[in-house]
């Protein structure tokens, strides 16, 4: 029997001395002062004669994974600059990567290890030794195993540090690892291509935007999602004058650069792709070669969309038949260097799969998998893996904690993971611990009323990251990370055109009392007697072991930051008139998918309707900012200079109809009452009527961020309800209503 704990309380204050933990220098203390730290730059010491050491980096603001250097002049940081060599970055790092000094800098980061203790009946966290906050967690991991197996623990992960923690968790005897940002972002865009193509899209996406003559953007926001090259690439498609089709309720930063700008009604894509599909038939203006070649299914699908009519998408979409026609014949007239972007966080209505498998429907009857301008073949670099002895059997996996569902999950479900946390009397495995690494569950995963049960339903929490996030308010144990500028992480070695590997080094001593991610995931090994799976002494042993594999060295890469392996290219394009084995069961491109149908999910997408927001509510949407990334920024010093809260965007003539001024403060209220924080109204004429939409990542609730505590409101909160992916187990998380209430302009 699990024995009785008591309730996590969300540890809201510090109130925890700093002690022996002084920030070095006047000018922190000035940064501490101030939630608008002024005289940051002089923080940052300007161009003089001094002497300036270069460290190479990779960027750990987004997943983009950037390669730069960063400056240090006479032992001060100066700047970070995107590596020329680098085709990630191409030199040029986003707004978000120049300031990823303010993470290195945020004076309100993790600063020494903590355990959640009881004093005077209240639940405080005391400063605690790695070595004391280690064996806590080596034993509470120990105990767990014992008690009821190792496979009750799970690992919630993003972000590099990631890789130490689920070869630890695997050590251990468990293989439960999930991130949010496949369930809640890009996993039925990865099932869809790998149904279709029998190939995932994969990060950085495989799109060939810098010679697409034709791109059709499906809510994808590039501009405002800031992914580096993509962006870069799509600008370049731009001024080489490539039509852009963007279809988004919103009237985007893409939408401006768009030929086409098609305000859909929201959650009716499905309609709209469905529509094109036909009359790219009808109209016989796909790709009839390569169809035949390529392709298994056509006759079906044609048989499939005969009643998708434009004029029958008409009503549902809000875009005219003759629109509809005008666009599917532009799309055609570029083939095959048309590109349908695959969408990245696409988890929106619950039939996401099926949504996405629509538009690479479109790229394969336009042909333009494996053609240029439209998806490549990736090239990545193969490296020796640092040997290590064998994981244990797993007895369970997360599979089993929701038998029978989601049959094509290829990855683990955060989301389930959380739901499989809370006992029910039918399950006979709830997870009993959590290892959340770089991932902030509060903010990210919806519904947050039951990961907050989940947390509950634990006997033991440990939280690994950067920031005093909401996560960590919940969590038995805090273990801080530096931040990526000061540790050695793992070699890069993401997909491309050409293989390339790029080092990230650190360019500053960690601050405070925090560890490497590769150290404490070591250390804790050692404690848990698994530290035979780390035999290396330091990350410059274990580096040096997988370079000299590919004829390189650490001292190399110091230098160069990023290496191109170009004998080991492989071409980018398919080869004409070649035979092609695609890895899809019949190994040809799927039309008609067998696998769906084998599992009893429709082969061919068809369209299901979205229940429309309630009278006076509109539909809650949410995307990105330029100058933020999710709430990993929401608090840095630098980028909270630029934005500080979000805003949500209301359509004039809803705002008049509710009395809302332009720039005054609202409170949502969503279908089942849940509120947000007051949040700015941004009046406009820019979104539909019938939706409103805002940035998410703000309305921090931890008050030891002090720069983003209550500031602009949080997104998920409102994300109450959400509709399950049935094929893969992805959350749409756009089928959320919002209405208005007045907030009090100073509160
Ligand atoms: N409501 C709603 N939910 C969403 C989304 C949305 O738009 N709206 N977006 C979805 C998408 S697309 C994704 S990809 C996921 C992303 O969701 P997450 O992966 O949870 O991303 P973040 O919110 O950025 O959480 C990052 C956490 O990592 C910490 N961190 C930052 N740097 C480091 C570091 O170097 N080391 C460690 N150990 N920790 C670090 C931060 O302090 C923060 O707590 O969320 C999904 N969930
Ligand atoms: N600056 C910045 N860049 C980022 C990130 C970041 O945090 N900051 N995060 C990165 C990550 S992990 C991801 S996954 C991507 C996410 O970025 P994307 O994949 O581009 O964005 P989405 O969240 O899918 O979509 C947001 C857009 O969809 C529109 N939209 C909403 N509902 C609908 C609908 O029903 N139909 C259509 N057609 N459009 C709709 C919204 O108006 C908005 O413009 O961004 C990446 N890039
Ligand atoms: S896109 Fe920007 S934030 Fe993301 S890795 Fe590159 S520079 Fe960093
Ligand atoms: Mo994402």
């Amino acid at each position: 029997m699990g024995k009785s704990y008591s309730r996590r309380e969300f540890i809201k204050i510090s109130g925890l001395g700093i002690g022996g933990l002084t920030v070095a220098g006047s000018l922190f203390n000035s940064l501490a002062s101030s939630r608008h730290p002024q005289g940051l730059q002089e923080l940052l010491a300007g161009p003089g004669d001094g002497q300036t050491t270069l460290t190479p980096t990779v960027c750990e603001i987004c997943f983009w994974k950037c390669a730069g250097w960063v400056h240090v002049k006479d032992g001060k940081p100066w700047k970070i600059t995107g590596n020329p060599n680098d085709p990630n970055s191409n030199g040029r790092l986003c707004p978000r990567g120049t300031g990823g000094l303010g993470a290195y800098l945020d004076d309100e980061r993790l600063k020494t290890p903590l355990i959640r203790t009881t004093v005077g009946g209240k639940q405080t966290f005391r400063e605690a030794t790695w070595d004391e906050a280690l064996q806590f967690t080596a034993d509470k991991l120990k105990e767990i195993a014992e008690k009821h197996g190792p496979e009750c623990v799970a690992l919630f992960t993003h972000g590099s540090g990631g890789s130490y923690f689920k070869h630890l968790l695997r050590a251990y005897g468990s293989n439960n690892i999930a991130a949010p940002s496949y369930a809640q972002c890009r996993g039925p865009r990865e099932e869809a291509y790998l149904l279709t193509f029998g190939e995932a899209v994969s990060s950085p996406e495989r799109t060939d935007l810098r010679d697409a003559r034709c791109i059709v953007l499906i809510g994808s926001h590039l501009g405002e999602n800031m992914h580096n090259t993509q962006v870069q690439e799509f600008a370049d498609a731009v001024g080489n004058g490539a039509t852009v089709i963007t279809v988004d309720p919103r009237y985007s930063t893409a939408a401006g650069k768009s030929k086409y700008w098609l305000p859909i009604r929201p959650g009716t894509d499905l309609a709209l792709l469905l529509a094109w599909i036909h009359v790219l038939i009808e109209e016989e203006l796909y790709d009839r070669e390569y169809v035949r070649k390529y392709t298994v299914g056509f006759r079906q699908l044609k048989e499939a969309v005969k009643e998708y009519t434009p004029e029958w998408a008409y009503p549902i979409t809000t875009i005219k038949p003759d629109v509809i026609r005008k666009t599917a014949r532009e799309m055609a007239h570029h083939k095959p260097a048309t590109l349908v972007h695959p969408g990245r966080h696409v988890t929106w209505y619950g039939d996401d799969t099926q949504r996405v498998r629509a538009g690479a429907i479109i790229n394969a009857l336009l042909g333009s998998w494996g053609r240029r301008g439209g998806f490549y073949y990736p090239n990545k670099a193969h490296i020796d893996k640092y040997p290590t002895p064998k994981y244990p059997k797993y007895k369970r996996n997360w599979r089993q904690a929701f038998p029978g569902q989601y049959p094509l999950a290829s990855l683990g479900l955060a989301s389930g993971i959380c739901e499989a946390t809370i006992p029910t009397p039918e399950r006979d495995c709830s997870f009993k611990g959590w290892i959340v690494y770089g991932t902030n569950l509060i903010h990210t995963l919806p519904q947050p009323q039951k990961t907050i049960e989940a947390i509950q339903s634990l006997e033991f929490l440990a939280a690994i990251d950067l920031m005093p996030a909401e996560i960590t308010g919940y969590a038995d144990v805090v273990l801080p990370e530096c931040s990526y500028l000061e540790r050695y992480d793992d070699l890069r070695t993401s997909p491309g055109r050409t293989p390339t590997v790029a080092l990230r080094a650190p360019a500053f001593e960690p601050k405070y009392n925090s560890k490497p991610g590769w150290w404490i995931a070591k250390e804790l090994a050692n404690k848990m007697g698994l530290g035979r799976y780390f035999p290396w002494k330091n990350m410059e042993e274990y580096l040096e072991y997988r370079l000299k594999s590919i004829g390189s060295s650490l001292a190399e890469m110091k230098e160069k930051g990023v290496i191109h392996l170009e004998d080991e290219k492989q071409q980018l394009y398919l080869e004409e008139g070649a035979p092609v084995e695609f890895n899809t069961p019949s190994g040809k491109i799927e039309l008609y998918s067998e696998t769906l149908a084998e599992y009893g999910f429709d082969p061919i997408p068809r369209y299901t309707h979205h229940e429309e927001p309630p009278e006076g509510f509109y539909r809650l949407l949410y995307g990105r900012a330029p100058m933020h990334t999710f709430g990993r920024t929401t608090n840095n010093p630098v980028l909270t200079e630029i934005k500080i809260e979000n805003e949500v965007w209301i359509n004039s003539k809803v705002a008049k109809l509710h009395g809302i001024k332009n720039g005054e403060y609202v409170v949502l209220v969503n279908q089942d009452g849940a509120r947000s924080n007051k949040i700015r109204a941004k009046v406009t004429e820019r979104i539909r009527h019938d939706c409103v939409y805002m940035v998410h990542g703000f309305g921090h609730t931890d008050k030891r961020m002090k720069r983003s505590y209550l500031r602009g409101a949080d997104d998920a909160g409102l994300v109450t309800r959400v509709k399950i992916d049935p094929i893969m187990g992805g959350t749409g998380m756009r089928v959320n209503f919002v209405t208005f209430e007045p907030a009090s302009k100073t509160a």
